[in-house]
């Protein structure tokens, strides 16, 4: 057998020190046939798509394995620094074309398989989508991994094993419906799970003092995480890198068969659940957190089981006796967000009650190590855990909570002084980790005066005088008792929960603290964290975020990809994304133009396949293809979007056929992405544009000047084929409340034109693709507050067009849907909560103007291919692979290593 022969030649290729010979595809085809033979996940019989699927994977993971195994060992070799990611989501999507396309393997593969009867693109399609993340910070993740791998950096990702990914999303006539998503049901061939390699993670029990004076940790709950590695291509080179997933099991001997014995089934299998429910679900909410015990266990488990990890790691590379202080120079530990904050005090307990370090040892090595990314500024995703809850699951992690927050307290106190009370409340306030929390005993003695402290015994209230402070205006209004307005208190208020806020901590905790965009990262220093970069403003950072061109460009589009290769001269824009720019002294070029324009058309024929298989529209792919693709969020504002195609369609209604030919230009607009379950505002939102679509597409007088469509189960696949074909891509959140974005780089990438605000990374692809080639409208971050008060106040004026839209609406147009609740969220009235929080009224009269820019810019279909050759020739920077250069130089101070 070839295969076979062909995997002991491969088991090491150093074994004679000779490169190993590039597969051809007569070795592939001999591969897949010896894994579709004697991998026993199939019947015999057939070789039929699934089974063609996963024995390809498994073909192409041998090399990889390969690959990881050469990787491995040089960096274990070179004793190099490493960095490693921790996140609670990774997006990866689909494997298989990306791997042979980082092999260079993708016409190898495609010949083999046409050898044995089927064609890649159909074997790739059988492929689930890898969704163990809810959208842009998981994709972010499976991005950085690429370009680590890509660039030869020692880098590792950790994440969980989890059982079901994201939902899968139906669209009914009610509007969204989830349905779990088995993603592992058919195997998954890109893993290898690593029985050796697992670790003990505990919850809950007690905490022990020792007589030596040291503390120990009993746990009540016992689990086992597992590793589950999935080896991570680079693209043109050898290096592949680890995303080791966390699975847990449960604990050695914590089944219970005497209970099973006894016929107490459920008893005995009660510990089994408990330990592998851990890893059951993703956590489905997009920026909205739920104080969920599972979640938290969750949480622990792939901080204490990756920490565990790494220490071990090194451990075995420092050799006896372990240099802690070398730790740092060794690892470094980047927190996607505050999801893995747990990693901060776990570091510290390891350090302390198992290596026999002292707190001040502990505490300067961990904040040398870790690094935390900040991803949303929306309050209610700021990670707030209840003190007592963490307390009862993780009792020793309290403790040094504890600690690092009077650490900080001491820090605040030094360097604010106890002259001005009001001052020091104000800043402990902003400030502490604990929330609502007493000040301890320690501390309290400091903010006693000399002359004082014999009157005092225990200081709860400190009283002030009017000379000596005046109370700030926030201050005072957030006083409950007005007798206190003179009284600086630092009691807890009983009213309110105590908690711990992760970002808080993290941002004390970490060596680095970065935002994902210029005006993200502007809003973290001078409004979110401001006290603390008054205090440390050498911690703050900006690492604008990247999307890798690999995936979303040269594999996704192959065709735009063929032309850019073309016109650059090479193919070396794939790694090296500044070649693009070279394409903007073309962009008037009538060659290249037909060539683009082609290309598009290409891509959306596609599109328009997709959409008829998943609604059964017909769409007219000559029609301008208009598109927004994102989670469903009040701040990303599909509404906004709705609206204005409401508007659109009653115009058109108004005007004679000729007069309605002659002023818009064919379109079709696509949406898609999910809604959190329990997300009520969003999922109207869902049933809202499906209505407008039903009523809008099956309208003759309309015929193909408007569409609407909604593609059900938005997910990296999807983006895959729409992102290529798309024209006009919207990225229209209310400014300020985008981090960054992600999506609006893969678009302009693949030469489409964005409509937004002056929101997360669209002001910096502006500023690259120049402010011609992109239509700009709304108000601005640092209006918002202004108009939001002047909305409180009554002073807003809407439209009258937007009042047309709404009236429109609320008349039953599309159907008999209540859109009382959805029309009355846009009005400052009362009762219908927020007002129209994210200003949609506000934006409604730019935004249909703007919307009639892009109409006139169409029609002159010259002017638009240049603005989106000019799109892909200025979109260089938005490559991961920056990114993380940026990531590798200024945070983890780690040096690409290339494997000899
Ligand atoms: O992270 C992306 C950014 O491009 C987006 O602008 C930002 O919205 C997104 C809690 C989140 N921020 N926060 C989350 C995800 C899951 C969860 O449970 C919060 N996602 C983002 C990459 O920087």
């Amino acid at each position: 057998n070839i295969a076979s022969d062909r995997r002991q030649e491969l088991k090491d290729p150093s074994v004679n020190g000779e490169e190993t010979p590039e597969p051809d595809s007569a070795s592939i085809a001999a591969s897949i046939q010896y894994h579709a033979e004697f991998t026993p996940l199939f019947s015999p019989e057939h070789f039929d798509l699934p089974k063609a699927f996963v024995a390809t994977a498994e073909s192409v993971r041998d090399s990889l394995i390969i690959n990881w195994n050469a990787t491995y060992k040089y960096y274990e070799k070179m004793n190099v620094k490493q960095a490693y990611y921790l996140s609670m989501e990774y997006l990866q999507g689909r494997a298989l074309l990306n791997a042979i396309g980082n092999l260079e393997l993708s016409g190898a593969y495609a010949d083999a398989l046409r050898k044995l009867g089927h064609e890649l693109e159909n074997v790739a399609g059988h492929e689930p989508d890898a969704a163990l993340g809810n959208g842009g910070l998981g994709r972010l993740a499976s991005c950085f991994l690429d370009s680590l791998a890509t660039l030869n950096y020692p880098a590792w990702g950790y994440g969980l094993r989890y059982k079901y990914g994201l939902f899968k999303q139906l669209i009914t006539k009610d509007g969204q419906e989830e349905v779990a998503e088995n993603w592992l049901e058919m195997g998954n061939p890109w893993e290898i799970v690593r029985n050796d390699v697992s670790y003990s993670v505990k919850f809950y029990g007690e905490v022990i003092s020792k007589p030596d004076g040291s503390k120990e940790w009993i746990g009540g709950e016992n689990i086992t995480a597992v590793a589950y590695d999935v080896p991570i291509p680079g693209y043109k080179t050898k290096t592949t890198i680890n995303l080791r997933l966390w699975s847990t099991k449960v604990a050695p001997n914590e089944f219970d068969l005497r209970a099973y014995n006894d016929g107490d089934h459920a008893k005995a299998c009660a510990a089994l659940k408990n330990a592998e429910k851990i890893c059951y679900i993703l956590y489905p909410g997009d920026e909205s957190i739920e104080g969920k015990i599972l979640r938290l266990k969750q949480q622990y488990t792939l901080c204490s089981a990756s920490l565990q990890d790494i220490i071990a790691h090194f451990e075995k590379r420092s050799g006896k006796p372990v240099n802690w202080e070398k730790f740092p120079e060794k690892v470094a530990v980047q927190m996607n967000d505050t999801h893995p904050t747990l990693c901060i005090p776990e570091l510290i307990r390891i350090l302390i009650d198992l290596k026999g370090l002292s707190w001040k040892e502990s505490w300067d090595i961990t904040q040398r190590t870790v690094a935390y990314t900040n991803h949303t500024v929306l309050p209610e995703a700021l990670e707030k855990w209840s003190l007592d809850l963490l307390q009862e699951l993780l009792p020793r992690h309290v403790e040094i909570i504890r600690m690092i927050d009077e650490e900080l307290i001491r820090t605040i106190i030094a360097e604010y002084g106890t002259e001005n009370l009001d001052l020091l409340q104000h800043k402990l306030k902003q400030m502490r980790i604990l929330d609502n929390i007493e000040l301890p005993d320690s501390v309290l003695e400091l903010l006693v005066k000399p002359e004082e402290s014999s009157a005092v015994d225990s200081i709860e209230e400190v009283e002030v005088s009017d000379e000596e402070t005046e109370p700030t205006d926030e201050e005072q209004s957030e006083e409950q008792d007005t007798n206190a307005k003179d009284v600086v208190t630092f009691e807890p208020d009983p009213n309110l929960p105590k908690t711990v806020r992760m970002a808080n901590l993290c941002v004390v905790g970490g060596s680095a603290v970065n935002g994902v965009a210029e005006i993200h990262s502007e809003i973290v220093k001078n409004e979110v964290f401001n006290e603390f970069y008054k205090l440390w403003p050498e911690k703050f950072q900006n690492k604008t975020n990247g999307v890798t061109p690999r995936r979303w460009i040269r594999f996704c589009n192959p065709v735009l990809s063929e032309i850019i290769t073309k016109w650059t001269g090479t193919d070396d824009w794939v790694l090296n994304t500044e070649k693009l720019s070279t394409l903007a002294k073309f962009s008037d070029n009538e060659d290249l133009q037909s060539e683009w324009r082609e290309a598009k058309r290409i891509n959306k024929i596609k599109v328009a396949d997709f959409i008829k298989e998943k609604t059964g529209y017909i769409v007219n792919p000559d029609a301008m293809f208009d598109v927004q693709v994102k989670r469903m969020h009040e701040y990303k504002r599909q509404l906004l979007n709705i609206m204005g195609i409401v508007y659109r369609y009653k115009k058109m209604k108004e005007m004679s056929p000729e007069e309605r030919k002659a002023r818009y230009v064919p379109r079709v607009c696509i949406f898609g992405g999910k809604a959190f379950a329990t997300y009520v505002q969003a999922k109207r939102i869902v049933k809202f544009i499906t209505d407008v679509g039903t009523t809008v597409n099956h309208d003759a007088d309309i015929g193909d000047l408007l569409k609407v469509v909604f593609v059900p189960d938005y997910n990296v696949s999807v983006a895959e084929v729409l992102i290529p074909g798309s024209e006009l891509s919207q990225h229209i959140s209310t400014a300020g409340m985008e981090a960054s974005g992600t999506s609006n780089m893969k678009f302009a990438m693949n030469g489409c034109i964005l409509i937004g605000t002056l929101d997360g990374a669209n002001v910096e692809i502006r500023q690259e693709v120049g402010e011609d080639n992109f239509f700009l409208f709304g108000a601005e971050a640092h209006e918002i507050a202004g108009l939001r008060k002047e909305r409180a106040e009554g002073k807003f004026i809407p439209d009258p067009r937007f009042e047309e839209v709404k009236a429109f609406v609320r008349n039953g147009v599309f159907g008999n849907y209540n859109y009382e609740e959805l029309m009355g969220s846009l009005e400052g009235n009362e009762g219908y909560g927020r007002a129209d929080y994210f200003l949609v009224g506000k934006d409604f009269p730019g935004y249909v103007e703007c919307q009639e820019k892009v109409d006139e810019a169409y029609k002159d279909q010259k002017r638009w291919t240049k603005m989106s050759i000019l799109n892909t020739a200025g979109s260089y920077k938005f490559s991961s692979d920056r990114t993380i250069r940026e990531y590798a130089r200024d945070i983890w101070r780690i040096q690409p290593v290339l494997l000899p």
